[in-house]
């Protein structure tokens, strides 16, 4: 009994704490043995709260995609959504902040001086007028009085940051635009400047306003399609709706005026939900498509009773260019998918059609596209035509492997060709066009220089998918030109003559939105306005690329105002 006693004992005595302020030592050892169990369990329980944080915002993340995938299934593609659109924004101005290159954002920002003087100008002298005239410090109103020049830079202030501008043509655009003007427009100038810029702002900046402008102009412009064929009357009045074609074409419509409006209407059925727009369009194709010639390359007047064309010079220059251009687009438009496959493929012809006119000059072998009058080849080429080699590159990765190294060489040598025709002439800018005479290479035939952007646009696209840096000192070479000799005190004008750097008195609406937006986006990080995220109209004008509505769908808008609710995207025209 006695021996049990004094065993329990033992095994008590570790609960007393005299015992242990008898023994120092275990006493600190036991106070190190709770501090690590306290620590232990500290940790334990940190780390499992994480985890639960981070289970919550993965669900949270999980229920949105799967809203998002509904809303997928009831609209037969992606919503691009305001909210989505705004955040680009947000992510163009962050990658702006983030890029490290320091001679990349120094001529970043040298191209956005140069806007913010063009645009200075322009808002001093020419507020609201289509034009600037820099020498006589006045505006002109050579399309209508459309607010040509405005309109056109709205997404090039946005894209540059230039916040506090952009907010000033918005208000202006809301509170003064007006279309209703008596006025005999051309339907091309005006889709692929005002449609164009219109909706490219919306896409960039959300606001319903652009959209609805974009809407009113359209809606004036679509009488110009109801002609015997479907191909469009290049003139309209804005308020009467009577639709013509100029005395000097024959009555004949001209080839990239008529092909030239595809990707501002089918973007506008895209962002209203109404099919007309996309159903005029198309047509359009579709006419001419049933005559496709099997080089794909279609002269430049085409007769809107019948549909067909009639003998006239057939180029990538003036009149015939962008209609190529929108064929290769309107394919990347509509996500390369079975829908746009006829586009691609007429697009795929024409290019065999180029090829035929490709000739090399003597004796320095530049490549160029030579035109053509019925059998006969002529060997001259616009600055016009410059738009080409971006284009070449912009589709070459369509094509198989071998082909599309074979396009893409083809498209590098034609930007030499015209980036010399800028450093052929003592200005370093280029003339309108140039002859090519055996022995000679090249020599400038007309010789102003309008600001044109035609090249730089090329250098960009070549610059996005080579990755050569040499496309940038090109650039940068031809803007230090444009410094030289087109700036004035009170914008930037053209040249009467690139030999002598002879001024005019005209700074042309697509300075602002083109020239100076691809010089910019040259010196900006590829994720700057995607390739793979927007398309650019002929007027430089981003478009957002969302899903393609098939024939006969019902027509919802694909681009949404959405506002977020109770943890759930909802309509906000359905709150
Ligand atoms: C622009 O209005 C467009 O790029 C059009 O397609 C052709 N010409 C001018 C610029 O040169």
């Amino acid at each position: 009994m006695a021996r049990t006693k004094s065993s329990s004992s033992i095994r008590w005595r570790y609960l007393n704490p005299a015992y242990y302020l008898k023994r120092p030592k275990r006493l600190a050892l036991l106070f190190m043995a709770f501090v690590f169990i306290s620590l232990f369990v500290w940790d334990r329980q940190t780390l499992v709260r994480e985890h639960e944080d981070e289970l919550l915002r993965l669900k949270e993340e999980v229920e949105h995609l799967q809203i998002e995938l509904e809303e997928l299934k009831h609209e037969g593609g992606v919503s691009v959504t305001k909210t989505n659109i705004t955040t680009k924004r947000i992510d163009i101005i962050k990658t702006n902040d983030l890029d490290t290159d320091p001679i990349e954002a120094q001529r970043r920002e040298k191209v956005k001086d140069a806007m913010v003087h063009a645009w200075s100008s322009y808002e001093k002298y020419a507020w609201g007028h289509d034009e600037l005239q820099p020498q006589s410090k006045n505006g002109v109103d050579s399309f209508g009085g459309l607010g040509a020049t405005l309109i056109d830079s709205l997404d090039t202030l946005y894209i540059m940051g230039l916040d506090e501008q952009f907010q000033i043509a918005k208000e202006w655009v809301a509170n003064s635009l007006d279309f209703n003007k008596s006025y005999d427009a051309s339907v091309f100038e005006t889709t692929i400047r005002v449609v164009g810029g219109l909706l490219s702002a919306y896409d960039l900046s959300g606001d319903n306003v652009f959209l609805e402008k974009a809407k009113d102009i359209a809606d004036r412009l679509l009488p110009a399609w109801d002609t015997p064929s479907g191909i469009p009357y290049n003139f309209i009045n804005l308020v009467h709706g009577n639709a013509h074609n100029p005395g000097w074409t024959g009555g004949d419509s001209i080839l990239a005026d008529s092909g030239t409006e595809q990707l501002e209407f089918i973007a506008l059925t895209q962002r209203t939900g109404d099919p007309k727009y996309q159903q005029k369009v198309e047509n359009v194709i579709s006419v001419l498509n049933k005559t496709f010639p099997a080089d794909g390359l279609l002269p430049i007047y085409i007769n809107p009773h019948r549909g067909t064309t009639s003998q006239s010079t057939i180029t990538f220059g003036a009149m015939g260019d962008s209609f190529y251009e929108y064929l290769l687009k309107v394919w990347i438009q509509g996500n390369k998918t079975s829908e746009v496959k006829h586009y691609r493929e007429m697009w795929e012809t024409s290019m065999k059609g180029l090829l035929s006119l490709v000739r090399k000059t003597t004796p320095s072998s530049f490549t160029y596209i030579s035109e053509k009058i019925g059998n006969s080849l002529i060997d001259k080429m616009d600055e016009l035509a410059c738009f080409a080699p971006g284009m070449i590159a912009l589709g070459s990765s369509g094509y198989g492997p071998e082909e599309s190294s074979k396009f893409l060489h083809l498209a590098e040598e034609l930007a030499f060709t015209c980036y010399n025709f800028y450093q052929s002439t003592p200005t370093k800018l280029a003339g309108e066009n140039y002859f090519f005479h055996s022995g000679q290479d090249m020599a400038v035939s007309t010789s102003w220089n309008i600001l044109r952007p035609e090249t730089v646009e090329s250098l960009f696209y070549l610059w996005r998918l080579t990755g050569n840096k040499t496309y940038q000192e090109w650039g940068w070479n031809i803007f230090q030109a444009f410094e030289k000799n087109s700036r004035v005190e009170s914008g930037y004008v053209g040249l009467k003559d690139v030999n002598t750097g002879v001024k005019d008195n005209m700074m042309q609406s697509f300075f602002l939105a083109e020239t100076l937006k691809y010089l910019y986006l040259l010196f900006s990080p590829p994720s700057v306005i995607s390739l793979d995220e927007w398309v650019f109209n002929t007027e430089a004008h981003p478009l957002k690329i969302v899903p393609r509505f098939a024939p006969g769908e019902e027509h919802k808008p694909s681009i949404r105002v959405r506002a977020r609710k109770e943890g759930r995207f909802r309509d906000s025209s359905n709150p």
